[in-house]
């Protein structure tokens, strides 16, 4: 199994829609293994965002990603990664596919959510960003049989 990495952006928490948003991965089969409320620093967000350091738009992205705390979450099934990015939409809500987070809730490119590891090298760095390792919890999920055969665990 892999784990991923979720953001629960400031615009998510603002409009209070963090039960919804994690609902979706819940519903879908995905077991959290990890949550917490942080705040991003500057130092965090240049690493997380060092692909978008240089753009114009940077620091209008660090002042909404520090509008408020966060929300980051660890998320393990079965090609996880790949599955979250699916749920999560493309970058521009206006663009995403209705059914995806970003499709149903928002409107914007920056004010989009979500953030969600893009590959599974991304994600072990991205895990490692926010959680130690006794923050990521290995726990029976007992319903597995039900949203897996044998051979696809
Ligand atoms: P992703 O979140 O879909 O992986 P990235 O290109 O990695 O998209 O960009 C990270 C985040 O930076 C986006 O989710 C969005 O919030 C913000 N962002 C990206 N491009 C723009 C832009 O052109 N204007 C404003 N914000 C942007
Ligand atoms: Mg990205």
């Amino acid at each position: 199994m892999q784990i991923t990495l979720v953001i629960l952006k400031p615009s998510a928490i603002q409009r209070g829609i963090l039960g919804e948003v994690i609902s979706r991965f819940e519903k879908k089969g995905i077991q959290i293994v990890g949550l917490k409320m942080v705040h991003l620093t500057d130092k965090i967000l240049a690493e997380h965002y060092a692909h978008l350091f240089n753009k114009p738009f940077y620091g209008r992205i660090k002042d909404s990603m520090q509008a408020s705390p966060v929300v980051v979450m660890a998320l393990k099934g079965v090609d996880v990664v790949h599955v979250v990015r699916k749920l999560t939409g493309v970058t521009n809500g206006r663009d995403a596919e209705p059914g995806t987070i970003r499709g149903d809730y928002s409107m914007s490119v920056q004010e989009n959510i979500v953030h969600a590891s893009d590959s599974p090298e991304t994600a072990a760095v991205e895990l490692k960003r926010f959680f130690s390792d006794s923050e990521i919890f290995d726990y029976a999920s007992h319903l597995t049989p039900y949203f897996y055969a044998n051979d696809e665990r």
